[in-house]
């Protein structure tokens, strides 16, 4: 029997043709480039292959046709057809593990018009891209892992220092940076090239983290000290950066305490402010569980705080400074001579290579030392200044 087709039904079924044959294209036609990867048109997807939060393009005509986007069979929420010939996956979201699994479009007729996808894993350490950090990247799923001269990484329009560490099998594990301290902060598209495979960019937090505020002496049994730290960006989880705490009365200054930033239950993250406070649980407000310690532990000089990428086992007691991921310190007193080995090792011997006193105006007890710059690793950025526990400093 002949079954009359409509206008519109052909229309429909030509655009989603014409889509499915573009898709025969997806991987092929990426060269290594200098420039991040762009769409590359006529191609169907923008890219071959994803990690969770990739932002995806699909490009062909009849998009405004889809109904339902899926990858395998976890439905999608952030997709949206901004033209009619273009959908756009905001954010790819899979619980499921690597894989080749389809980019599965619903129609409004029901019918499931599928495109194979390349579905990643990846394990960022840390997720917070700081200025002046090293961050690793994990990264699972590719059949094979790609030569090491052909592995490239952008962070918004700049290329990333990459380094291809040898991981086992097909596992590929990447260092990536260091992000220099001209890196504009805010949340930033990462795109990587391993070998011929595009990965959908993600978005992650590039931030100037810095210890913001100091306060070692407070009023009788000291009872309120703290260190604020700040990022500028909200609700961020620091895990993988710890406070050391250096003894500059020790033989080697070594390290006394060290605190994890990350890796409370539940997580600690930073304030609207994008601030993080750690200290006594005298502190109004208080720091929150698991970033206290102890009243009068923090030592009143001449001493050293210091902010490292890294984790609080890999500072145990009399563990001596190291500029090896350093990314913020301060050398203070309380009316103490400098202690010139602590600032050697933290800060170098140029005009940087301040201890700031918090005693410097003679009110040590209500006086924090606080920033004034947002210069980092330089001791002239502190000033004794009153307290001010969660409150944004200098801008
Ligand atoms: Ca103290
Ligand atoms: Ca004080
Ligand atoms: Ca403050």
């Amino acid at each position: 029997m002949h079954v009359p087709v409509s206008a519109p039904r052909l229309r429909r079924l030509a655009a989603l043709a014409a889509l499915l044959l573009n898709s025969c294209g997806a991987a092929a036609g990426h060269e290594a480039a200098s420039t991040p990867p762009a769409a590359p048109a006529p191609a169907a997807l923008s890219h071959p292959a994803v990690v969770p939060g990739s932002r995806l393009e699909v490009l062909g005509a009849g998009l405004d046709l889809v109904r339902e986007v899926w990858i395998g069979d976890e439905p999608q929420a952030r997709w949206s057809v901004p033209e009619p010939g273009r959908l756009v996956l905001e954010r790819a979201a899979y619980e499921a593990g690597p894989g080749v699994r389809p980019l599965r479009l619903r129609d409004d007729l029901g019918a499931w018009h599928d495109l194979p996808l390349l579905c990643l894993d990846l394990a960022l350490d840390p997720g917070v891209f700081a200025h002046g950090s090293r961050p690793r990247a994990g990264v699972l799923g590719l059949a094979a892992p790609p030569p090491p001269a052909k592995v490239r990484a952008w962070l918004g329009a700049e290329a990333l220092p990459v380094a291809v560490e040898a991981g086992p099998g097909p596992a590929l594990r990447l260092g990536l940076g260091p992000l220099a301290d001209g890196t504009p902060t805010g949340w930033t598209p990462l795109a990587l090239w391993l070998g011929e495979i595009a990965v959908a960019p993600f978005p992650v937090p590039v931030v100037r983290l810095l210890i913001e505020e100091v306060d070692s002496d407070t009023p009788g049994v000291d009872a309120a000290e703290f260190v604020e730290v700040s990022c500028g960006l909200t609700s961020l989880d620091l895990d993988g950066y710890v406070l050391v705490f250096f003894n500059g009365g020790h033989p080697a200054d070594g390290a006394y305490f060290a605190l994890d930033l990350g890796a409370t239950t539940p997580p600690d993250v930073t304030s609207p402010d994008g601030l993080l406070v750690a200290g006594n649980a005298g502190v109004l407000p208080p720091p929150r569980a698991g970033h206290r310690w102890p009243d009068n532990r923090l030592q009143n000089g001449a001493d050293a705080v210091a902010l490292y990428q890294g984790r609080a086992a890999g500072f145990p007691a009399g563990t001596p400074p190291t500029r090896a991921g350093l990314i913020d310190a301060l050398v203070y007193g309380t009316s103490d001579p400098p202690d010139l080995s602590l600032l050697t090792a933290l800060l170098g011997t140029g005009p940087e290579a301040v201890q700031a006193d918090e005693d410097g105006a003679g009110r040590k007890d209500e006086h924090a030392l606080a920033r004034v710059s947002r210069a980092r690793l330089d001791g002239r950025a502190f000033q004794p200044l009153p307290a001010g526990p969660w409150r944004a400093g200098a801008p």
